[in-house]
């Protein structure tokens, strides 16, 4: 059993497609044990996505993730961190296989719709990022 952080991004929840991400979540059968819609901090942003710091997009990313809502949720399934990447599709959504998130809902590798933790050390961190212990039931 593992837990991943998910995220739907600004360009997600504006677009409306909040109840349809959830559904695939459920439909594939995780359980979301911790939900909630926020609007993220910079300082937040900017160690979510630290790696990056030094990428020309950087700046253009956090003014992305942080310019709305976005929904944030911890997932928990039998291997969720790749299963959920899978659903989601390459960060291009020119390369997302058909069917996954970012094939159907996307156009711009920037504005991709979700994210998804990329290893068991990413998803630890992630999660404790975004939600207290007693915010994940
Ligand atoms: P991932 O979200 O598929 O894990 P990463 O390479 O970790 O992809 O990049 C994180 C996020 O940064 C992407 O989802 C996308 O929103 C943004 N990003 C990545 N590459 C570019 C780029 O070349 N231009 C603009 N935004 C980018």
């Amino acid at each position: 059993m593992e837990r991943t952080f998910a995220m739907i991004k600004p360009d997600g929840v504006r677009r409306g497609l909040t109840p349809e991400i959830l559904a695939r979540i459920g439909r594939k059968g995780y359980r979301v044990v911790g939900l909630k819609q926020m609007v993220i901090s910079r300082e937040t942003a900017e160690a979510h996505y630290g790696e990056h710091r030094e990428r020309p997009f950087f700046g253009e990313l956090v003014d992305f993730i942080t310019g709305g809502p976005v929904v944030a949720i911890a997932l928990e399934g039998e291997n969720a961190i790749a299963g959920w990447r899978g659903m989601m599709g390459a960060t291009n959504p020119a390369n997302a296989a058909p069917g996954t998130i970012r094939a159907d809902f996307a156009t711009t590798t920037g504005e991709n719709v979700t994210h998804g933790s990329d290893s068991p050390e990413s998803a630890e961190r992630e999660l404790g990022l975004f939600f207290g212990p007693e915010e994940l039931l």
